[in-house]
């Protein structure tokens, strides 16, 4: 569904059917965290990252504030899947724990642990060793959701509760609207079992996925699998032709997701090369200068050639995509880049609900004061004039 091909009717009724399924308790949202954020050079989990430009809240925070903000809004419980990683894990179940669940009720918390897959030596094929007697493993990859929550037995229980859809997103992208009606809504009436959002890519060679149509069925494919000459193809007004980005929000079936953890091969497995530490035969730590090992990772957008049904729905990255990975004075996707789309996204919230902002002073607004720019216009209490930094909670 492109932006610019939708009605203000169309949009309307699809967000009145998102709301209904969510009050009506058929949406539960997930967030992967299992992944091991190298490139943001930050040790604790990613969740635990800093990010609200005014109040400092982190990752996780924000998530979960704006999944309570949808719970108060349509007067329902909504449960929160997070799912960790080996090294991710621990940290992560104390965090919540030491932070009273971020204001969820334990039984809206479900946090598991996505699976490992050893890591090959690139040369000789053989299993590295971490130690003289445990294998070197790694996570395997997001698309491990679907094993690791059909070992949870919750995709049995959801169903028994009446939950038929699951709002996916990662943990690195403050700007998700947790449970966004639009999407849900407009999954619901495409009949879509697996729906993905997605922006016009910002370059040829952005860092996403590429949502392509093969053969009739939507795909996936990595920025990293496709050839740079392929990734520039324009269309004859110049725009790119292979232009929709994976931003990693998806909505996804129960049903189909059941259905998906039956097939032990319903995803394939994808090579990484990546350095890896390792005991050699004589029991000597080898830590390698360059990449030496294969890891094998599943991603979980490979579900959405086995949909009978797929969707794929465009969004505003400004309203939608501003993730962090990359360490701070990076030129793209960096804390920094992260808070500014923060700060942009509602300081236009409050622009066209008539406050005058002075030039440079940054906004940030908890989604207990409003979730969106609907409440943000029905609130009373909002200023004409906004002179020094605000946090709005
Ligand atoms: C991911 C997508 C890319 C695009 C981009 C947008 C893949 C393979 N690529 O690229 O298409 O959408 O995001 O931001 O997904 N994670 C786990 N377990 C793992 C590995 C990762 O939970 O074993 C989580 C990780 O915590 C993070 C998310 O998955 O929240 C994405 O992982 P990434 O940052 O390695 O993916 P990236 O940026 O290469």
């Amino acid at each position: 569904v492109r932006l610019a091909e939708t009605t203000p009717q169309h949009r309307l009724t699809a967000i009145a059917q998102g709301e209904l399924a969510i009050a009506s308790g058929k949406v539960a949202m997930v967030l992967v965290a299992g992944g091991q954020g190298t490139r943001l050079g930050f040790d604790l989990p990613k969740g635990m990252y800093p990010i609200g430009p005014v109040s400092g809240r982190t990752l996780f925070q924000m998530h979960v504030d704006s999944l309570r903000g949808a719970m108060r809004r349509f007067g329902v419980s909504i449960p929160l899947l997070v799912m960790t990683g080996p090294s991710t894990h621990e940290p992560t179940v104390r965090y919540f724990q030491e932070n009273a669940n971020l204001g969820l009720k334990p039984q809206e918390l479900i946090i598991f642990q996505q699976g490992t897959m050893p890591a090959i030596d690139a040369t000789t094929g053989k299993i590295l060793m971490e130690s003289t007697s445990s294998i070197a493993l790694s996570p395997d990859g997001h698309g491990g959701i679907v094993r690791a929550l059909a070992k949870t037995g919750w995709l049995d229980r959801a169903q028994d509760q009446g939950i038929e859809h699951l709002f996916y997103a990662q943990v690195d992208n403050p700007l998700v609207r947790a449970c966004d009606p639009l999407l849900i809504g407009l999954h619901r009436l495409g009949q879509s079992q697996a729906t993905t959002q997605v922006v016009e890519k910002r370059f040829a060679t952005e860092k996403v996925g590429n949502v392509v149509n093969l053969d009739g069925k939507t795909q996936i494919i990595e920025y990293s699998d496709l050839p740079e000459e392929v990734a520039k193809q324009t269309n004859p007004d110049g725009s790119l032709r292979l232009w929709a980005g994976n931003i990693a929000v998806h909505v996804f079936d129960i049903e189909f997701l059941k259905r998906s953890c039956q097939s032990s091969d319903a995803l394939p497995f994808h090579r990484a090369h990546k350095a890896v530490p390792y005991v050699d035969d004589q029991g000597n730590d080898c830590i390698p200068s360059g990449p030496n090992a294969i890891k094998l990772e599943r991603f979980v957008f490979d579900l959405l050639p086995a949909a009978d049904r797929a969707l794929v729905v465009e969004a505003r990255a400004c309203e939608a995509f501003a993730p962090v990975k990359n360490a701070i004075g990076s030129p793209t996707d960096s804390p920094e880049t992260c808070k500014a789309a923060l700060v942009d996204l509602h300081r236009r919230w409050l622009t066209d609900a008539g406050v005058k902002l002075d030039e440079g002073c940054l906004v940030e607004i908890h989604p207990n004061w409003a979730w969106d720019e609907h409440e943000v216009q029905t609130r009373l209490d909002k200023p004409t004039q906004i002179h020094a930094d605000t946090y709005f909670t």
